[in-house]
């Protein structure tokens, strides 16, 4: 690991005590989740159909029975656990220095680790709703479910509270998310290929003071920032102090 980048990273973060994490699927890889573009992520997994076009809202519609075997089988990873980076950043906003976490992650370890104010952008697959009646239903039930999971009361599909491809975000989520950022001294970018649209362009509302990368692979932002880190993003934080 370089550490002259994490003192680096280090001395910014006890610089500011208004800093914003903004993350993706990167942070959870510690964990054990895979992430979509890496070479051993979920793009590079061989299935009938590409990963894009499964996730996606037509796909659930039309094949929902294909749509579950893959979204149980690689994204419903209800054992894992939040590692150094989630629990780092939680311990950051305890500490008063961090405003919120916002993430494209859909699996809840921010929250497991003791951040509260986290922003989902592409939500969660811990709540999940009825098609046709809300009635609302917890990711163990649509895990346990044989095959789709259907409402209990009125045997509507259930579906994951879980922005799909041509699926829209939820507007007051990301009118939050640009006025922390907007408003933030210290912007942390942390394990996103920032390709995936319209979540990467809230970077764009920054104007803080430093911008700071933690990302394995290369982005299109790494110019732009202050400080840009290639290691691993838990690694990178088990060595941080919140004080
Ligand atoms: P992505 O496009 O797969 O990019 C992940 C990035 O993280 C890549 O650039 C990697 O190089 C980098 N990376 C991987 N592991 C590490 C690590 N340990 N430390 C530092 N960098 C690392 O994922 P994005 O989040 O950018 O794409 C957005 C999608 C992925 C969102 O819609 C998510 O919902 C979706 N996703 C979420 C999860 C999850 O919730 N854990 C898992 C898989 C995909």
């Amino acid at each position: 690991m370089d550490m002259d980048k994490v003192r680096q990273l280090q001395e910014i973060i006890d610089g500011s005590d208004n800093i914003v994490f903004f993350g993706g699927a990167g942070v959870s890889t510690e964990s054990g989740i895979p992430d979509f573009r890496s070479q051993d992520g979920l793009y590079h997994m061989k299935y009938d159909y590409p990963p894009e076009t499964i996730i996606s809202h037509s796909f659930f519609v039309r094949k929902p029975e294909e749509f579950y075997r893959f979204y149980k089988d690689k994204m419903l990873a209800l054992d894992a656990m939040p590692n150094a980076a989630h629990l780092k950043l939680a311990e950051l906003e305890k500490a008063g220095k961090l405003r919120a976490v916002i993430t494209q992650n859909i699996d809840g370890l921010h929250q497991k680790a003791g951040s509260r104010e986290v922003l989902e952008l592409h939500g969660s697959v811990l709540r999940n709703y009825c098609t046709r009646c809300g009635e609302f239903y917890d990711a163990e039930y649509v895990k346990n479910a044989d095959g789709v999971p259907k409402c209990e009361k009125c045997g509507g599909m259930v579906k994951p509270d879980v922005v799909l491809y041509e699926e829209g975000l939820d507007n007051s989520i990301m009118s939050k998310s640009v006025s922390y950022i907007r408003n933030a001294d210290v912007l942390i970018i942390g394990g996103t290929s920032l390709v995936v649209y319209p979540a990467a362009g809230l970077i764009d509302y920054f104007h803080g003071r430093k911008l700071v990368l933690i990302n394995k692979g290369a982005t299109a932002r790494d110019a732009g920032a202050d400080l840009v880190i290639t290691d691993a993003i838990g690694e990178v934080f088990s060595q941080i102090e919140a004080r």
